[in-house]
């Protein structure tokens, strides 16, 4: 079996072991996982994954930064880096569908009634000015109230009591649909959070796509093998057999409850805000269960969600401009896309299709195939030296986004904007760029020149 996260954790410590680092000492929960993470990144250059066993006020040790480097992500998929994209579009194409099965680990413990206690777990705090403890690393499964149609993805709980949490759903993504539909009929929306997952199970939650493409296929394929999911206790729902902890839950209808401030991942902390409220039914764990946490807006986070975006929206533009090159996300709502335009008008269609494709999407940058969208530089000097603003900006007023969008007047109602700065009419067309002659580029061997 190699799909829990334990069997990953072996993998990592035969062919990379520095990956991995072990903490014995105590650590406050509060700050001080984050402020390690953060410290290692910043002054060591290194992102290990990082394994507390001791956190104080728990039982349970934590593990974080799963998945804060590229070649880690890749080993989970079991490919090279240069081939995650590719890997992960197949993964979507041809999802591997899940299997049912009657015995599992996070079975071990089941706790349920008077026994949940949420404050049993490790309470950790990011960020200065958070409101509280937040589980950061909750993969959700849920399904829709009618049909059968089923959804993962990550979102945030902040606990509030023995068995409450707030949850942040992103308004218009798939499981705040679930919920709004089961909310109509005046109905809680039962969801299960999975903690502690090989790391593929994480990558195939954040598959962006239609409601109905299920992320549990794009797991499996992602994994090699059909995802081994098994029974709640207290609802219908289905979670991963091999999951560390697992808690089963209710999102109650009509009622909302004061969630944040919370440093989100734009790296700004937003202020308090009216959220739905999750009741926990109960809490299953594996013997020994490692607690998994993921520091908000740093490269563990970071790197989790852009391969699956980059991903989707290279999916997106290829539909629309079959010469698509390249597709990336530098920063938060933003994406770069390179082209190998062949008649004049594909640059804009490039640019529809992203912000058609993911909600998040904001501002677009096209640029021609000779650009690399990876070096920032180029990307500047292709806006600068190839754009017109008043002729090459497209604005789109009155659109939804991110409601974690500080630069909104009202949460998630935003603008969104394409930048064309591809060259017109075209790059053939276009006034020749500086090159020296290929011979003399040729004839010159450096060691000629260097004493
Ligand atoms: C660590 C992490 C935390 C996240 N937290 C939230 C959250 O609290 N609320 C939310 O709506 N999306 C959150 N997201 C993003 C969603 O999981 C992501 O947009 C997902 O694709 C949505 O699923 P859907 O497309 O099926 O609706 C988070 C992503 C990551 C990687
Ligand atoms: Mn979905």
């Amino acid at each position: 079996m190699s799909q829990d996260l334990r069997s990953y954790l072996e993998l990592i410590r035969r062919k990379q072991p520095d990956d991995l680092l072990t903490v014995a000492r105590e650590v406050d929960p509060a700050f001080e996982l984050t402020a390690v993470v953060a410290k290692l990144e910043q002054e060591a250059k290194r992102r290990p994954i990082l394994l507390f066993e001791k956190v104080k006020g728990s039982k349970f040790p934590v593990l974080t930064n799963l998945h804060a480097s590229r070649s880690r992500l890749a080993l989970a998929m079991n490919v090279q880096p240069e081939g995650m994209q590719r890997s992960y579009l197949r993964s979507m194409e041809k999802p591997i569908s899940p299997k049912l099965v009657s015995r599992a680990p996070v079975k071990d413990v089941v706790l349920t009634g008077k026994r949940i206690n949420l404050y049993d777990l490790p309470q950790i705090v990011h960020h200065e000015g958070d409101a509280g403890p937040y589980f950061t690393a909750a993969i959700s499964f849920a399904k829709d109230p009618a049909e059968e149609i089923w959804n993962c993805a990550y979102n945030r709980l902040m606990i509030k009591g023995r068995d409450t949490t707030s949850i942040h759903l992103t308004s218009a993504k798939h499981l705040w649909e679930f919920y709004r539909r089961a909310e109509a009929q005046g109905q809680p929306l039962p969801v299960a959070f999975a903690f502690g997952v090989h790391p593929a199970i994480a990558l195939g939650a954040l598959a962006i796509g239609s409601i109905d493409e299920d992320e549990r296929g794009v797991m499996g394929a992602l994994l090699g093998e059909p995802l081994e999911l098994v029974r709640c206790e207290t609802s219908d729902l289905l979670v991963p057999a091999h999951a560390e902890l697992v808690i089963e839950a209710e999102i109650l209808p009509q009622e909302r409850t004061a969630e944040g401030p919370f440093g989100e991942f734009t790296g700004y902390s937003l202020g308090e805000r009216q959220r739905e409220v999750v009741k926990v039914r109960a809490i299953t764990h594996r013997k020994a269960a490692i607690f998994q946490d993921i520091s908000v807006a740093h490269l563990d986070h970071l790197l989790l969600s852009t391969i699956p975006i980059e991903a989707n929206l290279y999916r997106a533009v290829r539909s629309m401009v079959p010469s698509v090159k390249a597709v990336r996300v530098p920063a938060p709502f933003t994406c770069y896309v390179s082209i190998e335009q062949r008649v004049p008008g594909q640059a804009k269609n490039a640019m529809l299709a992203v912000l058609g494709a993911d909600l998040y999407m904001k501002r677009v940058v096209i640029v021609d195939h000779d650009v690399d969208v990876f070096n920032d530089r180029q990307v500047n000097w292709a806006i600068a030296t190839r754009c017109q603003p008043d002729r090459d900006i497209t604005v789109v007023s009155n659109a939804r986004g991110s409601d974690l969008d500080p630069s909104t007047k009202e949460d998630g109602h935003t603008a969104k904007w394409g930048v064309d700065a591809t060259a017109k009419p075209s790059l053939a067309a276009y006034v020749p760029r500086n090159r020296i002659p290929p011979a003399v580029w040729k004839r010159i061997k450096l060691k000629d020149f260097s004493s």
